[in-house]
């Protein structure tokens, strides 16, 4: 065989998977755990004798699902975009390298406090719970590894920009960087939290900790990193699924604006999760709330754009009518229909996102079990299926072996499809109607109320589909990776080409500084006094507290 000309990019792309597989195994063990207890069948004695509690298992279940698996598989996989999509080497090897090293060091660091129950503080940390200090330190390490991959990925661009002066970014590198630098402004929050507050406090450095101005700094990364989630999978919507379909991409200008539009918007939004915060004034949060609305444009700029794309995919493979063309689509592909259902998916993940960011009414649906309903349409099928659709295709390229078994990956796509209907329609439902809360052990509640247990049982349910569902996935990839036959020519990443040639596409659409100053005068016109203002008036005088 000849000699791979990305070895070495491939194999940290495979690190990065590997990783994230693992850890996505390892968070949905307590997925069904959660659910049962919710529904009054408390296993954690039995199944997980080690954890502590409810909430130790809640914490690992949001690090590793939401956190990590997310993470890594976004940094390698951005990693293998940008060098293919610009079919040259990264610019600097070792800074990736170095990269990967910071983000498993950190991983471990914060791991193990979360496995001696000195880190249930659930994923979003918010003070005044407080952990061990090397949980904090390792979540910090994570990120700025995830910076310096970017990094790495910025030199690898620049050089092929100066290499090609007149010519377009492919959209695929395009895309790819810009996530990177969108999510590097927008973690700046998160380390400022780490750095000023969170890590001298748990250090014992300073005698308390300001609460308000810590979810403020949370929430100023905590809104955008749903992005940083989504804007991998849409570059595989836009840049990718339409040549697995057949397809064309309808509009590269199109594809590149939504693109700038969630740099500009993703960050300046955040106090959309601070609607019941006293102490953050409501004109701001007004503010947000319509920016926030400003944000969900991109979205639906891309349902249409995927979705014509698709369309072409579907008439050139002979589809005829209003909507012959869905039925010719390549629903026998894991890969697509994954891909296709994260899709429709999100058309009702976006909905509820709207309603959460309506000012009143998400005084309605606000820390209650309807979030979680949320989030597992969002983050947990429209992210997820997405990237284990990409793992389908990508897979199989890294090991050079075919897909262990794609009607078991069919099986397993169809799975969670269906196991996420009942279990996300119920607690939407235990939220909006009941105002079940979230995060909370319910079987200990002494308000629990038998007109829930229906939609317990039904949540129940799901949650169980969906983790032999998460298994099933861990099968195919190992299989594929020690099971599966080699091949002579392993699969390439699939490149969708434009209907109008993308050189065409207007030069504002490749520049860089005008959308990124626009992006720093949002983020400071938005943030910029309620800061302020939180900084001058912070007292450091909360002590911590660890429950459970
Ligand atoms: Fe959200 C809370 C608002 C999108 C994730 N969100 C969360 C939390 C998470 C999360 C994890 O305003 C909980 C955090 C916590 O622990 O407290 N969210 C929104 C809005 C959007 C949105 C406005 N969220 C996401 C995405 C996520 C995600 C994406 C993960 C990846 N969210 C909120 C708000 C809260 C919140 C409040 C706080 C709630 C509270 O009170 O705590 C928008 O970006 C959504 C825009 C999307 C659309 C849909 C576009 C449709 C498309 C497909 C159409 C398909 C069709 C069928 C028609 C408007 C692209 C096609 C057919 C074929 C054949 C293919
Ligand atoms: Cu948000």
């Amino acid at each position: 065989m000849p000699e791979k000309p990305f070895r070495l990019e491939e194999r940290l792309t495979a690190w990065h998977i590997g990783i994230a597989v693992g850890s996505l195994f390892l968070g949905s063990w307590f997925g069904p755990l959660q659910v049962l207890e919710h529904a009054g069948f408390d296993f954690y004695s039995k199944l997980a004798p080690g954890i502590k509690s409810y909430y130790q298992g809640l914490s690992l279940h949001g690090v590793l699902n939401a956190l990590v698996w997310t993470t890594f598989f976004i940094t390698g996989f951005l990693t293998f975009a940008t060098v293919h999509s610009l079919k040259t080497k990264l610019r600097y090897r070792w800074v990736n390298i170095l990269g990967l090293i910071l983000m498993v060091a950190g991983l471990i660091m914060a791991a193990v406090p979360l496995l001696l129950n000195e880190a249930t503080v659930l994923f979003t940390f918010y003070p005044p719970l407080k952990a061990n200090p090397f949980f904090y330190i390792g979540l910090t390490l994570v990120v700025v590894g995830s910076w310096v991959e970017g990094f790495g990925l910025y030199f690898t661009l620049g050089a092929w920009r100066k290499a090609h002066p007149s010519a377009r970014t492919p959209f695929i590198a395009f895309g790819s960087v810009l996530t990177m630098v969108m999510w590097q402004i927008a973690s700046l929050g998160i380390a400022a939290e780490m750095l000023f507050l969170l890590i001298p406090w748990s250090l014992g450095l300073t005698a308390g900790t300001d609460p308000l101005l810590a979810r403020t700094l949370f929430w100023f990364t905590g809104h955008p990193i749903v992005y940083f989630w989504l804007l991998p999978a849409y570059i595989s919507w836009y840049g990718m699924l339409p040549a697995q379909a057949g397809g064309k991409v309808f509009s590269d200008p199109l594809a590149r604006l939504a693109f700038w539009l969630f740099l500009v918007l993703s960050i300046p939004v955040g106090f959309h999760h601070q609607f019941t915060d006293p102490g953050i004034a409501t004109g701001w949060k007004a503010f947000h709330t319509i920016l926030t609305y400003g944000v969900t444009f991109p979205s639906l700029l891309t349902a249409f754009t995927v979705i014509a794309s698709l369309e072409l995919g579907g008439r050139a493979r002979g589809g005829k009518g209003l909507f012959g063309w869905i039925r010719k689509l390549p629903w026998g592909d894991p890969s697509f229909s994954a891909q296709a259902f994260a899709i429709i998916v999100f058309a009702f993940g976006g909905i509820g996102g709207l309603i959460n960011a309506s000012y009143n009414m998400n005084l309605v649906v606000h820390n209650t079990l309807w979030i979680v309903g949320h989030f597992h349409l969002t983050l947990a099928t429209t992210v997820t299926l997405s990237f284990i659709g990409i793992t389908y295709w990508l897979i199989p390229r890294l090991t050079g072996r075919e897909l262990w078994s794609t009607r078991a990956a069919n099986v397993q796509v169809w799975l969670w499809l269906v196991a996420m209907v009942p279990f996300s329609a119920s607690h939407h439902m235990l939220g909006i109607r009941f105002g079940v809360p979230r995060r909370t052990m319910l079987g200990a509640a002494p308000y629990l109320s038998p007109e829930w247990n229906p939609m317990l049982l039904l949540a129940a349910a799901g949650g169980i589909l969906l983790w032999a569902s998460v298994i099933l996935y861990v099968v195919i990839v190992l299989g594929t990776v020690f099971a599966s036959r080699k091949v002579a020519q392993p699969v390439e990443m699939p490149v969708a080409e434009a209907l109008r040639d993308s050189q065409e596409t207007p030069a504002w659409l490749d520049a860089w500084k005008p959308w990124l100053f626009v992006t720093i005068v949002l983020i400071f016109l938005s943030y910029g006094m309620p800061l302020v203002d939180l900084i001058r008036n912070a007292h450091l005088s909360s002590p911590g507290f660890s429950v459970w």
